[in-house]
């Protein structure tokens, strides 16, 4: 499909401050004049919301597969990709999506140590050759994002997991990162002021390219 607007992700373990860098980039995008679309993965239709309740609920003794959850991520992924992302940018606006497909990758292919190979066949089944112009991974070491998590109230099912599981996901994500071109690293160990001002450049100088 033809498109002439950008599509822009924000990726990082929770805790990471995603939210308030969607803020950010919205309203730097919006002065830039250019219409944002907001997205959130999973989610982001009806269908995909209602498999992102699935996904986030606590399952008690029926323990949710790896396999279920992964298809479950990608079911969601096409549904938005299909119905908003693409008509979007089809029609020149800026889709600003809070997590993609590189969540899928650290969270299932490191964290759960799923086979790259499974991961990039239903990638391909379900973008083909669809990828952001640009990436945002914000960087938190786990321990401190978890803090900041619980900080926020209860934790959904995947936030209960051990911690290695996120150390994991993490060192997949700063993998990824360092191997797209396309992708910046925000480290987010530091206050939140310096955090916005590092997200502020790196959207500056995204415009101005
Ligand atoms: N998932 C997956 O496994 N595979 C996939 O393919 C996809 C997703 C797409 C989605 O949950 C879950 O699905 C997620 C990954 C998985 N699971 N886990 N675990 P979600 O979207 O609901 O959760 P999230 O993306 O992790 O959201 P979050 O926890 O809200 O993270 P955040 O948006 O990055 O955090 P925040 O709300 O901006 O900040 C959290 C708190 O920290 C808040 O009180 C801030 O004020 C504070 N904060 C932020 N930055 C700082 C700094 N610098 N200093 C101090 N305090 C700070």
């Amino acid at each position: 499909m033809q498109t002439s607007g950008k599509f822009i992700v924000i990726e990082g373990l929770e805790g990471a401050g995603k939210s308030s860098a969607v803020a950010i980039l919205t309203q730097a995008i919006q002065a830039a004049g250019h219409t944002v679309v907001n997205t959130r993965e999973p989610g982001g239709t009806a269908m995909a919301e209602a498999i992102r309740d699935v996904v986030k609920h606590d399952w008690k003794d029926e323990k949710v597969t790896v396999e279920a959850e992964l298809l479950l991520m990608y079911a969601s992924r096409a549904q938005l990709v299909q119905n908003v992302i693409l008509p979007n940018l089809a029609k020149g606006y800026w889709v600003l999506g809070d997590r993609h497909d590189m969540s899928s990758q650290a969270y299932q292919g490191g964290g759960r140590q799923i086979d790259q190979h499974m991961i990039e066949s239903l990638r391909a089944i379900t973008l083909r050759d669809f990828k952001p112009d640009f990436t945002l991974y914000m960087d938190v070491e786990p321990k401190e994002g978890l803090k900041r998590a619980k900080g926020r109230g209860e934790l959904d099912r995947i936030e209960q997991e051990e911690l290695s599981f996120f150390e994991r996901t993490r060192e997949r994500y700063l993998q990824l990162a360092q191997q797209d071109p396309n992708c910046e690293v925000i480290n987010t160990m530091q206050s939140m002021q310096a955090v916005h001002n590092d997200v502020e450049i790196c959207i500056k100088q995204f415009l101005e390219n």
